[in-house]
């Protein structure tokens, strides 16, 4: 199966179809919204890494404007999908040319008339986008076109322009604005293959005669520009033909097959298809909702890290090299971070906007009291630099690239492992050292101590960089080695116990042992948040998401099966699975252990998120829906790492 097609129009699955048929270029998102579409429902064209904040709100990445949009008129009735006139209706995706399409069948009065519009995000490109509309009738009839750069964006914590401007030039509309912070001009520019008349507002009018059976053909080539970039005159189907190149080039290094399975077939191929669109472009990262829009401030996570830098090294390395030279480039701001805490070597932003920590002290808004509730993700989830590390170790193993760990790399794994030897404690009664009050991967119990993930990953990258150290003798004060090397081996690694579980953090297994759906059923509000210092969760064994379980597939070699098998068994009843990172890890842990079932659900879970409109909507007040490219990621390991490299049967 080539498409993802959906017949009939569905006012309630604009924003989920807008992130399911999302396209995107690696710098651009366009979201699967329909031609006569505006701000209110969510038409967005996402930038990559381009970050604006306005005065008392969060800083995100910002929306351009939408080139695209149109309403069309036919015999003076409007081509729109939401009015009552529609005979048939289409959209589909094909998600290996990276094109969304639509079809739609009027009936005007007795007259058939069809509106298809074909668009992608060039995948050869980095600044163009284009569109194909054409329209046909069975009888003669008028057309009149509303069609130009739409300047009214969705946004979340906008509005991110200033000084708009619009002007045409020949067959040519651009739309220019300047962000309000950071002061990027930002034109967006769209040529038309049509003659466009009163031009105003960005907008202007297209008029035509069509007879029956004629076709009647607009072509739109559009370009998201900065400062002194030019746009290029070539064609639609110039642009086309380099796009689709690309396109058979990508899918002809990434493809992964299943036997005989059509279903995870098509849901692997959709989460490939959401990792390629967005191959970074540059030494730029990806945010934790890709290219949706400005979810999560359009910040990067250990999302990208940990869950789909896999992905990139096995098949498009240069990209994985974009991603680790985002956080070599970023490691000044992390020493600041760490600095301004009081600790040493580099503490990197939770929610990284080019290093900037967009994390807020008041992450979630309480759907009770319309409160901000005080969460502790960017100060105690310290795991974050272990992360980092750990995927430039991952890079270095995959690559053998001395040169980078030369240029930073290295410095990078050792001010990681730095910054956790300054945040330890040293328990003089236990002669170790301990790494208290932080936030593991399960965000549902803040400022805990010894987390085993969090625990285990320092100490591993920790050994792994001074190792490193003697070969490169380099990039690195020798002194500051020689006490990691010290700290190290008194780090404390909570061991399994009589049962083979390792204990999520100190005292974990003292809270009240009740599993999810009992939980779930004490919540007195669907959006209510299940964590931070008064949720349903808080007190309870329930976890947010996949924890000491996320760290077996870190370090599969450190645990024997019996212990990956005794954790999967206690943990999954009480993993809600809060997070759309959670199911690939358990996915991944079944692979290895023989759980065949509970690997291919998990598996299904992972890789068809997006495609039915799966993860949690909101946290709390906050709106946190858009694409899951960690769990795209991560359906991706399940089938290469998990399925692809485990022959044990249950
Ligand atoms: O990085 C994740 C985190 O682990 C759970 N909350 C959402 C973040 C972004 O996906």
């Amino acid at each position: 199966m080539n498409e993802l097609k959906e017949s009939g129009f569905d006012a309630a699955k604009t924003v989920e179809n807008g992130n399911k048929y999302l396209l995107g270029n690696g710098y651009l998102g366009y979201r699967g919204t329909l031609d006569e579409f505006g701000a209110s429902e969510c038409v967005g064209l996402n930038i990559a890494g381009k970050y604006d904040g306005v005065k008392g709100k969060w800083r995100e990445t910002v929306n351009a404007f939408n080139p695209f949009y149109m309403a069309a008129y036919a015999g003076g009735i409007a081509l729109d999908a939401r009015e009552k006139n529609v005979a048939f209706h289409e959209v589909a995706l094909d998600i290996f040319s990276g094109l969304f399409k639509r079809k739609t069948v009027f009936d005007v009065n007795g007259t058939s008339v069809t509106l298809k519009c074909e668009r992608f995000v060039n995948m050869a490109s980095k600044s163009n986008l284009c569109s194909r509309v054409i329209i046909t009738a069975d009888k003669d009839i008028r057309l009149n076109i509303k069609a130009g750069v739409d300047t009214d964006i969705w946004e979340l914590n906008g509005p991110h322009f200033k000084d708009v401007k619009t002007k045409i030039s020949g067959d040519t509309i651009t739309a220019s604005g300047t962000t309000q912070e950071l002061g990027y001009r930002i034109s967006v520019e769209c040529k038309y293959s049509q003659r466009i008349e009163n031009f105003s507002g960005g907008f202007g009018y297209i008029n035509a005669d069509i007879k029956k059976g004629e076709k009647f053909v607009l072509d739109r080539v559009a370009f998201v520009l900065f400062g002194e970039e030019n746009a290029d005159g070539e064609s639609y189907d110039d642009k086309l033909k380099s796009h689709l190149k690309e396109w058979e080039r990508l899918w002809s290094i990434s493809r992964v097959y299943f036997k005989d399975d059509k279903r995870a077939q098509f849901a692997l191929d959709y989460s490939i298809y959401h990792l390629l669109i967005l191959a970074p472009k540059g030494e730029y990262s990806i945010a934790a909702r890709g290219l949706s829009g400005q979810t999560y401030k359009g910040a990067v996570f250990w999302d990208t890290e940990i869950f789909m830098l896999p992905f990139f090294l096995n098949t498009l390395p240069d990209c994985a090299k974009n991603l680790i030279k985002y956080r070599i480039n970023t490691l000044p701001e992390a020493k600041k971070k760490a600095q301004s805490y009081g600790y040493g070597g580099a503490f990197y932003a939770w929610e990284s906007q080019d290093g900037y920590d967009a994390c807020s002290d008041f992450n979630v808004t309480d759907v009770f009291t319309h409160r901000p509730v005080r969460t502790y993700f960017k100060d105690k989830q310290i795991h974050i630099s272990a992360d980092v590390a750990y995927a430039i170790l991952k890079y270095y193993e995959h690559t053998g690239d001395d040169e980078l760990m030369l240029a930073g790399g290295l410095e990078t794994v050792l001010e990681c492992a730095e910054f956790a030897r300054t945040y330890s404690y040293y328990n003089h009664v236990k002669d170790r050292y301990e790494l208290l009050d932080v936030i593991g991967p399960d965000e549902y119990h803040e400022r805990v101590n010894n987390n085993a993930y969090t625990n285990y990953i320092f100490y591993n990258i920790t050994k792994r960089g001074v190792e490193l150290y003697e070969k490169f003798k380099k990039a690195y004060p020798e002194s500051a080695v020689k006490k990691l090397k010290e700290w190290v081996e008194k780090l404390y690694l909570p061991k399994p116990d009589k049962n083979g579980v390792i204990e999520q953090f100190d005292g974990y297994f003292k809270l009240e042992d009740v599993e999810v759906e009992e939980v779930r059923s004490r919540l007195k509000h669907p959006n209510e948040y299940w964590g931070g210092s008064g949720g349903v969760a808080t007190a309870t064994r329930v976890i947010k998401q996949a924890d000491v379980i996320m760290l077996f597939n870190l370090y599969p070699g450190l645990f024997s099966k019996e212990v990956q098998k005794a954790n999967y068994e206690f943990y999954l009843p009480y993993t809600e699975h809060g997070s759309s990172l959670s199911h690939c890890a358990y996915a991944l842990t079944a692979c290895r252990i023989g759980k065949t079932d509970g690997a291919y659900k998990a598996f299904m879970d992972s890789a068809e998120i997006d495609l039915k409109g799966g993860g949690k909507q909101w946290a709390g007040e906050i709106y946190i829906g858009g694409t899951h490219p960690a769990a795209s990621g991560g359906a991706w390991m399940t089938a290469v790492y998990g399925f692809g490299c485990n022959k044990e049967k249950k």
